[in-house]
Parts: structure tokens; C-alpha cells; sequence
């Protein structure tokens, strides 16, 4: 790596907004059934959520990102796409997408990738991981709104930097622990703490 910093950016709940196009289509699609606002969203995981609200809307809960163009569908969270453009175009830096796709694959890898060629454009392509574990993944930075990355790796070579959501915003994390609250935060300067260590 030598000099340059290598950055990884997650997708859904930091360049796209999964939460918000999880409750659009599923308010759409089940009109009658109890749903939970942003603002009462706890923990990572949405279906588990639903799943203790009631039993049935784990799995309808999972309908809704296991359909066509859920993931091609949703809408860029604000100012994420000019990071990442801006990053890419940084000295000494290096910036892929790394996302994990659901394992119902029929729609979400090839959406995955729509997604970034409509929003980056095609040649952007070259910068995108799809992985299900991410501590395989050699980066200095993991900018992700997910609590807990954990994987094969026990000592991953990034520092995770958990991107603020509706889900996690209230999680007391250890002081140690960076947040960027959103792509307005000083994203800039979290880079430049870790070119210098
Ligand atoms: O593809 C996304 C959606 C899916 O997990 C992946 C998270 O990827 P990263 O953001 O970690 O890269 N997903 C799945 C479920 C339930 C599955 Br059962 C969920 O509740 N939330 C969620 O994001």
C-alpha cells in the first residue's frame, strides 16, 4: 500500500438509502400491516425488528429487498456520491465500494452494480467489493452504519468508522469508536488521521 490510503465505503445506509426505500415499498405493499417509523428503527438488522413486532412480518419484511428493483431503486443518501467522487479523485487515495449482497441473489448483485454505474458511471465499476465478509478485505478505513463487522478475520487491517443511521444513533459505542453523523460531517479530516498514523 506504500503511502496511499485505501478507503472502503458500504452501500446501503451510507451511499444508498436502504431504510428509507425499505419503508416506502413495504408501506406500499402491505398497507394494513404495522410498520416501524426511522425514527423507532433499533438495531441493524430490519427483519429482526419486524419479526418481534410480529412473527409474519420477518418474512414480509424480507419480500420487500428480495424484489426487482428494490436495490436499483433507491435513492442516494445526501452528498455520499460527491464523497466518493471527491475521494476518488484525492492523491494517495484509493476508494472502493464494498457492500455485501443478500443471499437471494436473483436481483441484488446485478442491481448492486446498476446502481453504481447510473450513480458513478461505468468505468466507476473497477471499485466495487462485493463481499459477505468484509475482514477479508485489506483497507485503512471502513466507513459503514453496520454496529459489528465481524468475520473470519479476527483483526481486520481498517478502522471502522460507523457511519450514523436511524438504527444506530443511539447505540452508546466506546469512545475509541469514530462517527462520521453524515457525508456534511468532516469526513476530509477523518482521511487525514489516518494518512499520518
Ligand atoms: O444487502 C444488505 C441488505 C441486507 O444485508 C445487507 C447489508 O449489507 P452491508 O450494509 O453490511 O454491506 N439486509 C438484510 C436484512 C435481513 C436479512 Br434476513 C436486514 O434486516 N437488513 C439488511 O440490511
Amino acid at each position: 500500500s506504500g503511502k496511499r490510503l485505501r478507503v472502503l465505503v458500504d452501500m446501503d445506509g451510507v451511499l444508498a438509502d436502504f431504510e428509507g426505500g425499505f419503508l416506502k415499498k413495504y408501506r406500499a405493499r402491505y398497507p394494513e400491516e404495522p410498520f416501524i417509523s426511522l425514527e423507532d428503527r433499533r438495531g441493524f438488522w430490519v427483519s429482526a425488528q419486524y419479526g418481534q413486532l410480529r412473527t409474519d412480518l420477518c418474512e414480509k419484511a424480507m419480500s420487500i429487498w428480495e424484489s426487482k428493483d428494490f436495490f436499483i431503486d433507491l435513492e442516494p443518501l445526501p452528498g455520499g456520491v460527491e464523497a466518493v467522487k471527491e475521494m476518488a479523485q484525492m492523491e494517495n487515495t484509493d476508494v472502493f465500494i464494498c457492500t455485501s449482497p443478500i443471499k437471494h441473489y436473483k436481483h441484488c448483485p446485478f442491481e448492486k452494480y446498476a446502481w453504481v454505474e447510473k450513480h458513478f458511471g461505468h468505468d466507476f465499476l473497477e471499485h466495487v467489493i462485493l463481499t459477505r465478509d468484509k475482514t477479508l478485505i485489506t483497507g485503512d478505513i471502513l466507513i459503514d452504519d453496520k454496529p459489528d463487522i465481524l468475520g473470519v478475520e479476527a483483526k481486520p487491517t481498517w478502522e471502522h468508522v460507523l457511519f450514523t443511521a436511524c438504527h444506530n444513533k443511539h447505540l452508546q459505542t466506546s469512545a475509541s469508536q469514530k462517527r462520521l453523523l453524515s457525508w456534511s460531517d468532516d469526513w476530509r479530516t477523518v482521511l487525514d488521521s489516518k494518512r499520518q498514523a
